[in-house]
Order: C-alpha cells, then sequence, then structure tokens
C-alpha cells in the first residue's frame, strides 16, 4: 500500500531502528516509546487492523507471535513484557498497517 506509513518502513523510504527481520515480519523501535524497551511487529503483508485478519493470515499471524518471545528475550526483557494490539478507531489504533506492541523494561500496571 503505497500511503502507508508501515509499508514505507518496510521499504526503506521510512528509516527505522530494526532490532529483527525475517522473511515474513520486521520487529523495530518506537519512535514514541512509553516503557523503556518498546518495539514493534510488524508483518511484509499489508493487514491493515486485527479486524481485517482472515484464514488465510493464519500463517503469517502465528509467525509473529511465535517470534515474539525471542525478540523480546533478545532485548533483554527475560523478567516479562507487555504486547498490545490496538484496533480501530476506539481501540486507539494509529496506524493501520497491524503491528504487535511490545513494552518492557518497567513494572506494568494491572489492566484497569
Ligand atoms: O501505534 C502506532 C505506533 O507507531 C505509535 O506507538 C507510534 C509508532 N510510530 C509511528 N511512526 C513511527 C515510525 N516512523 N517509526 C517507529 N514508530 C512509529 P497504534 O497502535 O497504531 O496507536
Amino acid at each position: 500500500m503505497s500511503d502507508c506509513l508501515f509499508c514505507k518502513l518496510l521499504n526503506g523510504d521510512i528509516p527505522s531502528d530494526r532490532v529483527y527481520e525475517d522473511e515474513h515480519c520486521i520487529a523495530f523501535r518506537d519512535i514514541d516509546p512509553k516503557a523503556p524497551t518498546h518495539l514493534l511487529v510488524i508483518p511484509r503483508k499489508h493487514i491493515a487492523s486485527l479486524a481485517d485478519v482472515s484464514p488465510a493470515d493464519e500463517a503469517i499471524m502465528g509467525h509473529m507471535v511465535t517470534r515474539i518471545p525471542e525478540i523480546a528475550r533478545n532485548q533483554g526483557l527475560e523478567r516479562g513484557f507487555r504486547t498490545v494490539v490496538n484496533t480501530g478507531p476506539e481501540g486507539g489504533q494509529e496506524v493501520y498497517h497491524i503491528h504487535f506492541h511490545i513494552l518492557g523494561g518497567r513494572q506494568m500496571a494491572a489492566l484497569s
């Protein structure tokens, strides 16, 4: 998608601080970190949001989820981390290319 921020980032049109990449996904540092470590994991395939995931995306979604522990461990988050997927306007989603936030390096509050 030519007008998608994260597609541009994937293409290298926008710089990113990448910490992981493979044939299906990349992980990079969030530009506006909400924790000492704040990463985003995105698929190379453009999927707008979790609400747009279809059965055809089962493999790619499974792939990303199963890479998250390794990505987090490599960033020193052995004590734990929070994983968030914001979905749609009321979910607080700002960038419409699906992404997992990985937040760590401080104690997270319980969800209220
Ligand atoms: O989260 C979108 C996230 O994307 C938000 O935490 C900022 C981050 N962001 C936006 N632009 C960039 C670039 N260029 N590099 C790194 N991170 C970026 P959402 O869940 O959609 O609200």
